[in-house]
């Protein structure tokens, strides 16, 4: 009898690991500013490849034409030309300097968006998009700047759905993944250069967040593989070749693919997660209060040596 019952929960416990959930993503970035965007959409496409993943859009934050078609480029070498690429209409004077140290050499490379343009508004598609998944079935990931998750919150019903932003995420939406903060306190890029936005969106977003720290990717340095494992038209490879900002072995800090492979993989063995919330000065300031709620930060736990090679690999990966 207590022989039948383990095997019974042997054979539970194995299809439980067999069975793949495929992550729905919706993955909004600041291309162009720093490479580990580039990196972050190469791994976000290899683990769509394993089927880890469907990657439902794309959305740029920044006020200029270069970063959508930069990102269609990439969706493109990744044999995924027809992902939507949103990009922002709007006006917000950013609090930093966006750098294009590599859009405009990606957006050269084939992609039939060309200019920001010619793609639609970002908060729109999110609309859009969320409108037509199952319930609490999307995940977002942030690697830049919230303006546009600000702004969808704020958005009213219209004809693609009734329902004004923040019930849209409420009911569409599983959880928000952030590159974003620095845990226990710190002044971090994204968050910085757009505070009011990254206030609005840690006050009023109406799912679980989790927060991949400014120091969870600082501690992993990735990129010196590309430049002898993939080809020369490689996008994350031409990101990292001209992004001025990499070390002299080319690597750089591996901030958004952390927070990518979060939001499909989970905690696995690599992270545990922390509980509580960050208070976000006017300033982007940012210090993190530990108490219980539905905001968490992410705590390494697999060596940073183990997490270059899991990153790295899928960093220079080949297109299927
Ligand atoms: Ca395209
Ligand atoms: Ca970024």
């Amino acid at each position: 009898m207590r022989l039948t019952f383990l095997f019974l929960l042997l054979i539970s416990v194995s299809s439980m690991a067999q069975r793949t959930k495929t992550v729905k993503i919706i993955l909004d970035t600041d291309f162009g500013n720093d490479c580990d965007d580039a990196a972050a959409l190469a791994i976000l496409h290899q683990l769509a490849y394993n089927g880890e993943a469907e990657i439902l859009a794309t959305v740029y934050p920044m006020n200029d034409d270069l970063g959508a078609a930069a990102i269609d480029a990439e969706n493109t070498y990744y044999g995924k030309p027809n992902i939507p690429v949103g990009t922002y209409k709007g006006t917000y004077e950013y609090k930093g300097k966006h750098n294009d140290f590599y859009n405009s050499k990606l957006a050269a490379l084939p992609n039939d968006l060309q200019s920001g343009k010619n793609a639609p508004d970002a908060v729109a598609l999110y609309r859009k998009i969320l409108s037509t998944q199952p319930d609490r079935s999307v995940t977002i990931v942030v690697v830049g700047p919230q303006r546009l998750l600000a702004d969808l919150l704020q958005s009213k019903g219209d004809s693609l759905s009734p329902l004004d932003g923040t019930a849209l995420v409420k009911k569409k939406v599983v959880q928000l993944v952030s590159m974003g903060t620095e845990y226990p306190k710190g002044n971090e890029w994204n968050i910085r250069i757009c505070p009011d936005a990254a206030q609005y969106v840690e006050e009023h977003w109406p799912t679980p967040v989790v927060y991949s720290g400014f120091e969870i990717g600082k501690a992993i340095m990735t990129g010196e593989r590309l430049i002898t494992e993939t080809p020369e038209n490689s996008p994350v490879r031409l990101a990292f070749e001209t992004n001025p900002q990499v070390d002299a072995k080319k690597n750089r800090h591996s901030w958004d693919q952390t927070a990518v492979l979060y939001a499909v993989r989970g905690v696995r063995d690599y992270w545990t997660l922390g509980t509580g919330f960050p208070q976000i000065a006017e300033d982007g300031k940012n210090s993190w209060v530990v108490s219980k709620g539905n905001r968490h930060y992410l705590i390494a736990k697999k060596s940073t040596a183990e997490m270059k090679k899991i990153l790295e690999d899928m960093m220079v990966a080949p297109p299927k």
